[in-house]
């Protein structure tokens, strides 16, 4: 039903399996509340002084800008009191973020890129928050490493926040696609895309290609093909990259089309590729194969990567199935 709000879709979803507490609906409330914070604060971002950088380094080695630490904060301080997490992990922190012991533990655990595409803040363009929620899978009440690192296959959930021309939320618990736009005068998410499904195969490619150069022979393969002209399969794809993951894949989810962040050679410390897994590979990927779409290293499905390391990054291959299929074939020189 279009417009009806993301608290009561959740009701809705909680009565169908009967052996839910709501202590799952008690936390995506609480992280709803924080989003729109962070939303507000991101729509005035050119009014106040919160532009520009902390001076700290962060876990990435990238400067922490003001407004990544507050959505940081934001969600850990908004989280840690919500009853239901054990542990949160956050691309701005380099180890498992503890419960404090003055509040209770739940069974969840809670991993979040607070501001992705931060480079965009300065210049007013979109942005995003990304989250992904795995059970608690060690025995006792403290959370250890191991929750953390648990294939993207067994996430409970997972979505992001867009905040764009208007502020979405769009999340899957394993049942289909849901994104609810933030009607500001009432501050309420309205569900606004029902059972998104992304096209079969799209006609928009979205990468640095900036980074040419530095890719294996096979991607560049599969790119130059992307623009080479033929009727028949409906070449060349169109080019669009706005350089922050949640916007990049927001559009190709729902237009179709493949985004790509390939491994690449030119910083020697990250062979591979830019994007984490845990915190925006795994939990896009969730989404999209909700959608009827596809995820790729180039060679595994990013569902099935067993992740080593809380700031594991891998190669990024996502969106429609066919585009996503065809690239593999591609990468792995089958083509
Ligand atoms: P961030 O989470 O620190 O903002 O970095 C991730 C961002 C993604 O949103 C985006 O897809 C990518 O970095 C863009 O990288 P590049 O500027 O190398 O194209
Ligand atoms: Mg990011």
């Amino acid at each position: 039903m279009v417009g009806m709000t993301v608290i009561e879709h959740l009701l809705i979803k909680q009565k169908e399996s009967p052996e839910a507490t709501g202590a799952f609906t008690r936390l995506l409330t609480e992280l709803i509340v924080a989003a729109k914070v962070i939303s507000r604060e991101v729509n005035r971002a050119g009014l106040v002084d919160i532009l520009g950088y902390t001076g700290r380094i962060n876990i990435q080695e990238e400067r922490v800008r003001k407004l990544d630490d507050f959505a940081n904060h934001t969600i850990m301080e908004r989280m840690e009191k919500s009853g239901q997490l054990c542990a949160m992990a956050s691309e701005e922190d380099p180890d498992l973020i503890e419960i404090s012991k003055e509040y209770p533990k739940g069974n969840y655990i809670l991993i979040f890129d607070p501001l992705d595409g931060s480079s965009n803040i300065d210049v007013n363009a979109s942005i995003g928050t990304i989250f992904s929620i795995h059970r608690k899978v060690t025995p006792g009440e403290e959370a250890t490493l191991a929750d953390a690192l648990q294939k993207g296959s067994k996430q409970v959930a997972a979505g992001y926040f867009i905040y764009g021309s208007s502020t979405m939320m769009v999340y899957t618990t394993g049942s289909g696609v849901y994104g609810f736009t933030l009607f500001p005068g009432l501050g309420e998410f309205l569900l606004s895309h029902e059972d998104i499904k992304i096209p079969e195969r799209g006609k928009i490619y979205s990468v640095n290609e900036g980074n040419y150069n530095y890719w294996d022979e096979n991607v560049r393969r599969f790119v130059d093909y992307l623009k080479e002209s033929d009727k028949a399969t409906k070449r060349p794809y169109t080019s669009r990259y706005i350089g922050a993951l949640v916007a990049d894949f927001h559009r190709n989810l729902l237009k179709g089309g493949i985004f790509m962040y390939p491994a690449d050679t030119k910083d020697p410390k990250k062979p591979h590729g830019k994007l984490r897994l845990l915190c925006e590979a795994a939990p896009l990927a969730f989404i999209v194969e909700q959608a009827g779409g596809y995820a790729s290293t180039g060679y595994e499905r990013i569902l099935d990567v067993e992740p080593q390391e809380l700031h594991q990054r891998v190669p990024l291959f996502i969106g429609s199935r066919e585009d996503v299929l065809l690239a593999e074939e591609f990468i792995q020189g089958k083509r």
